[in-house]
Formats: structure tokens, C-alpha cells, sequence
């Protein structure tokens, strides 16, 4: 145990452990939906790294550490819920039925998007640190002004926490009592600073001070994270307000293609965490109590190696947009900024369709 108030449900060598408020309600095959969920994603997410190294992606924010975190939260959605992203939520998107493709065209730089957020319940991705808790805050209070029965779940990491932005969001969603839960995946690092610096108490605890409960869960079980959040979430649909879950995990590879982590972290600390995989442990659970067969692990890479192929092929096969389509979307409305931005790109000889 890392922690003695970590919610966890399953040990890194696949062992189940009893917790006094939490227990799995998943069935055998649930979890092995689960498991295969984490398998395509991690397979998926080094397809796009190697696409941005071959120079077919602008950038890419890895997720590998962190699929646990993502599909245990991800699957304890209800359908009408909604969800506010981060850039590296590429699990929440696989949950939320956003096809693969669609999360590359941000990052191929194809899209200021990549897919319609009400079509999927699922926002674009936001760059910006923070921003997206207030537009979950927001979007929490419009729902329960509508009388709706749906939960707005929003994600943002360790280094984000100490935004203004979410702790705003934190102060709005406790007075207002919005049904919101806000996920923070700790993965130790907020790119070169770590959790040492950027807090002085557990991250969880910080959520006593606006006056809602606060919960720490073992980030790499996805057992635990599935429980922990599918609570958070009914508790906020039944008018229970906000709940602020610290996953407990490790971002096991670069913040972005742009960063080196050799240069800030050694590789020791690395290797223990490898040691947690996310994917391992629930692999290790289900041979020994479900005797899952070898032969369906190996289907299931092979269906992960498929999906990565076609990702492959559809990203290479998409279209350029017209660069004068990006002052389409900044307002609903013409601007005159807008409209001085795009003729300085047309009269440079840029937007003329010579791309
Ligand atoms: C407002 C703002 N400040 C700074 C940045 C630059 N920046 C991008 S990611 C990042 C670190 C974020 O760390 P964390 O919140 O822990 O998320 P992680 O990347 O670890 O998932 C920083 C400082 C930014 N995107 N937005
Ligand atoms: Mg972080």
C-alpha cells in the first residue's frame, strides 16, 4: 500500500484486497473489457507516438501509466453524463465511442477539435491548464437548472491543481452544490515539477478546505478507480454535489514528444512504478481467478494491433484543411480582428488554397 487512505481493491501482483467501503461488482467479463479497453488504448497511444516521430504528427501527450486511471473512470459513466478532457485523455475518448482518428486531428493539427462534443458527451480537449473545470463547473450548474439527471465529470492532473482556474471551480461547485466530480489524475509530475513541489498535503485532502469529501484511489487499479468514480457519480445525479478524486498514478513516458524525462527523473523511480502496471495487474487477476486462456490475450493484441494499423493508414489518408478555415470558428459572429488576421494571411499568400 502506498498510502493507507488509498482506496485500492486489487495489489500490483493482481491480488484482491478487501476495502471497508468499497468492494468490485464487476463480473469476469466486465473486467475483461476492461482489461481490453487498457490493451488497445496503449497500443493505440504508441502508434501515435511513432506517427509523430516519422513527422506525421505535430505533437502527442502519452498516456501509458495512466490507463487504469482513464478506462476505470471512463466505463463508470453513464451514457448522458459529460465530460471535460484534458490533452491526454485519450482513454475518457476511447469510453466515450470518439473514433481513434478523431483524437489525432488536434494533434496533426487538422482540427481545432477532432469531434462534435455533444454527438460523443465528450469535450474537445483543452490545452489551457485548468480551463476546462470551469467550463465543467458551468455546464454542472446549467444541468442541475434543467432538472436533469446527468453528471458532469471533469479531469485535469496534479500541476493543473494549482491553477486558479480549478480551484475556482472547486469554490463554485461547493456553493452552488453542482453535480460534478473532478478527477485528477496525480501522475507525479507536472512535466518537470514534481509532486513535492507542487503540494505540501495529499492532493485529495486539499478538497476538505472547500467543503466536499475528497478521495484518494490506486490510479493503476482499475477495479478501485471504476468503483470510486461510478460512486462520486451517483452521489452527484442524486444531488450529493462534488466529490474530488485523486488517482494515485505514474505517467510512465514523456509528458509530450517534446520533452526528455531523462533529464529531471531517474530511471530508479521509473522502474518501480513499471512494477504497478495497470495492465498487468488485472492480466495476472484474471488467469488466476478467471483462468483466461493465453490464446485470448493473444487475440485481443492482435485486435489492438488491427486498430492500430487502420489508425495508421486513416491518419495518413486525411485531408488538409484550407488554412483560411481557421477563422471560421473563433466567434459565432465576424469580428474585425478576425477578418484583419485573415486578410494579412491571404495578402502573405497563405490562404490562397496553396497548401
Ligand atoms: C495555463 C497554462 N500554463 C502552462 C501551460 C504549459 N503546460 C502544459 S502541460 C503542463 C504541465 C501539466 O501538468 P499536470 O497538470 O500534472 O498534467 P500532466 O501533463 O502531468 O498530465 C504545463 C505547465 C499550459 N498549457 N497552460
Ligand atoms: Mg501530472
Amino acid at each position: 500500500m502506498i498510502d493507507e487512505e488509498l482506496v485500492q481493491l486489487l495489489t500490483p501482483e493482481g491480488e484482491r484486497v478487501s476495502h471497508p467501503e468499497y468492494a468490485s461488482t464487476l463480473s469476469g467479463e466486465e473486467i475483461l473489457s476492461f482489461y481490453r479497453d487498457m490493451v488497445i488504448i496503449r497500443r493505440l497511444c504508441n502508434e501515435s507516438t511513432s506517427l509523430q516521430r516519422q513527422g506525421q504528427l505535430a505533437l502527442w501527450a502519452p498516456v501509458q501509466g495512466q490507463e487504469a486511471a482513464q478506462i476505470g473512470a471512463g466505463r463508470a459513466l453513464a451514457p448522458m453524463d459529460f465530460t471535460f478532457p484534458t490533452y491526454r485523455e485519450h482513454g475518457i475518448a476511447w469510453c466515450r465511442g470518439v473514433p481513434p482518428e478523431d483524437m489525432l486531428r488536434l494533434f496533426r493539427a487538422v482540427s481545432n477539435g477532432g469531434w462534435d462534443p455533444q454527438k460523443y458527451r465528450h469535450s474537445v480537449p483543452t490545452i489551457v491548464l485548468g480551463n476546462q473545470a470551469l467550463h465543467a463547473v458551468g455546464y454542472a450548474m446549467g444541468v442541475q437548472r434543467d432538472g436533469a439527471e446527468e453528471a458532469v465529470l471533469t479531469f485535469f492532473g496534479d500541476g493543473a491543481s494549482s491553477q486558479g482556474d480549478v480551484l475556482e471551480s472547486f469554490v463554485w461547485a461547493a456553493s452552488f452544490n453542482a453535480p460534478i466530480v473532478f478527477f485528477c489524475q496525480n501522475n507525479q509530475w507536472g512535466i518537470s515539477t514534481p509532486m513535492s513541489t507542487q503540494s505540501k498535503i495529499p492532493l485529495y485532502h486539499r478538497a476538505h478546505g472547500f467543503g466536499f469529501p475528497g478521495v484518494r484511489v490506486d490510479g493503476n487499479d482499475v477495479l478501485a478507480v471504476y468503483e470510486v468514480t461510478k460512486r462520486a457519480l451517483e452521489s452527484a445525479r442524486e444531488g450529493g454535489g462534488p466529490t474530488l478524486i485523486e488517482a494515485y498514478t505514474y505517467r510512465l513516458g514523456a509528458h509530450t514528444t517534446s520533452d526528455d524525462p531523462t533529464r529531471y527523473r531517474i530511471d530508479a523511480e521509473v522502474e518501480v512504478w513499471k512494477h504497478r502496471d495497470p495492465i498487468e495487474r488485472v492480466k495476472s487477476l484474471l488467469v488466476r481467478e478467471f483462468k483466461i486462456k493465453t490464446s485470448v490475450f493473444d487475440d485481443l493484441a492482435a485486435e489492438a494491433e488491427a486498430l492500430a494499423l487502420k489508425l495508421r493508414d486513416d491518419v495518413l489518408a486525411m485531408d488538409r484543411p484550407d488554412p483560411r478555415s481557421m477563422f471560421e470558428h473563433a466567434y459565432a459572429a465576424p469580428h474585425p480582428l478576425i477578418d484583419e488576421g485573415l486578410r494579412d494571411m491571404v495578402e502573405l499568400g497563405v490562404g490562397g488554397g496553396a497548401h
